[in-house]
This record gives structure tokens, C-alpha cells and sequence, in this order.
């Protein structure tokens, strides 16, 4: 049986891969392990039988057979560990590519998660003007160093990883996308990202969803 996970039933991106079932859809199409979506709306999120399986009333959730999980990091993890093609088989080189992972999730996503609920909102606050510019710079010092690291590669260690797919996850989201011009090889390492056709297909279901939505 294919594993389930969950995902807006309408998404308040609208469409635009920005909700934490996209890095989890984009692994399942880089291993082509087919999956199946239960949509659920904001309500259903937040109702005990969710909250079982998701106890912060968020989506991603993954299940298969006896196994339920969320935390969409740790989901990507669980299915590049029992599929072939996300992580390498030298187990140095494995390792590295988990530290990568770590590094995408606790290094480099929550300054940019940070800066981006400020502009949501804090927007309307005395502050905003001046804590703005404070929230740039530390994105900016995350890219800087990311993009040292980078340097010409295409990716951050040898082949393509779950490290890869989590790192551009993160630097996919909005509230870089003005700094990431400021780093043109990390805007490239994204674009190479995002031509991959697993990450075409996770793009195009998860926009089908919310088309679907808008159409009915
Ligand atoms: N750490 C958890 C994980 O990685 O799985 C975080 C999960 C999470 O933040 N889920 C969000 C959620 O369910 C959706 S992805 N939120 C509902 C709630 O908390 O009540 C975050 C998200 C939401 C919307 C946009 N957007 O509109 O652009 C982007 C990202």
C-alpha cells in the first residue's frame, strides 16, 4: 500500500509549493515511490483525530502501515532512508548528507521563517522599520556562508541529496527572494533545484490541488 500524507486542502499559497507537503511530495517523486494525499481543511487540522497524528494541528503527516509521522524534515529523512537514490551508500558521505539536512532545518530556515513572519506580521508595529533591516542581516550572513560553501558546485556534497531538496526548500520560500539575488550561485543552486522533473511533478500536484479548489 502507497503511504498517505496530508496536505491543505486549500492552501493559502496558492499553489506556489510553498507548504511543507512540497519537500515531502519532491522526495517521494525523486525515489518514484507513489503516495496518496488526504486533504484536510483548517478545521480538521486542529480536531483530536489529526492532532494523534500531528500533535501541533499542522500538515505535513505521513502513515504507512503501522508508521505515522510529521515534521516534514523528519519525513523526508524516513523516505530517503528506505528508498535509493536520496542519500549516498559510503556511510561518511551519508552522514554528511544528513548534516545537510540539519543544516537546511536548523541553520539556514529559521532566520528566513523568521524574517518572513515579520513581514506577515509585525508589518504594523513601531518596530517593524527598524527590526527589519536586523532580521536582512541575518539572513544575509546564513547566504553568505552558504554560498562560500556552495562555491561553484552544483550541489552541496557530490550528487543531489535530501540535503539538496531540504536546503532549496528553504531558500525557495519568499522572504528570500530578494537577498537571493544577492548571491547569483545560490539563486542558480534553486533554479537547478526546481528543473529537476521530481520536483516538476510534486510542483504540478500540489498546484493541481489547489486549482481544483479554486475551480469548485
Ligand atoms: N515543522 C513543521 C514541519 O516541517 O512539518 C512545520 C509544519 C507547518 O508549518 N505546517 C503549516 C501548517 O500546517 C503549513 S506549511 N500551518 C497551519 C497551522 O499551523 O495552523 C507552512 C506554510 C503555510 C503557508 C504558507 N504560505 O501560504 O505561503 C507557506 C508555508
Amino acid at each position: 500500500m502507497s503511504p498517505t500524507i496530508t496536505a491543505f486542502e486549500s492552501s493559502p499559497d496558492r499553489g506556489r509549493g510553498l507548504a511543507r507537503d512540497m519537500p515531502v511530495r519532491w522526495a517521494f517523486e525523486e525515489v518514484g515511490q507513489p503516495y496518496d494525499v488526504r486533504l484536510v481543511s483548517f478545521a480538521e487540522m486542529k480536531q483530536a483525530a489529526h492532532r494523534a497524528l500531528q500533535p501541533f494541528g499542522q500538515i505535513p503527516t505521513y502513515e504507512e502501515g503501522g508508521l505515522a509521522l510529521f515534521e516534514s524534515g523528519a519525513i523526508v529523512l524516513h523516505i530517503a532512508e528506505t528508498h535509493a537514490g536520496l542519500l549516498p551508500g559510503d556511510a561518511n558521505a551519508r552522514a554528511r548528507a544528513i548534516a545537510w539536512m540539519f543544516a537546511a532545518k536548523s541553520t539556514v530556515e529559521p532566520p528566513i521563517v523568521e524574517r518572513e513572519a515579520a513581514i506577515l506580521f509585525e508589518r504594523d508595529k513601531s518596530w517593524y522599520d527598524e527590526r527589519l533591516p536586523i532580521l536582512d542581516d541575518r539572513v544575509r550572513a546564513r547566504l553568505t556562508d552558504l554560498s562560500r560553501r556552495l562555491g561553484d558546485a552544483n550541489w552541496l556534497d557530490g550528487d543531489f541529496s535530501a540535503g539538496d531538496l531540504l536546503m532549496i526548500n528553504a531558500l525557495r520560500r519568499p522572504a528570500t527572494s530578494e537577498i537571493l539575488k544577492e548571491f547569483p550561485n545560490l539563486a542558480g543552486y534553486v533554479a537547478r533545484g526546481e528543473t529537476r522533473p521530481a520536483f516538476k511533478r510534486a510542483y504540478a500536484d500540489q498546484l493541481a490541488v489547489f486549482t481544483a479548489a479554486s475551480n469548485g
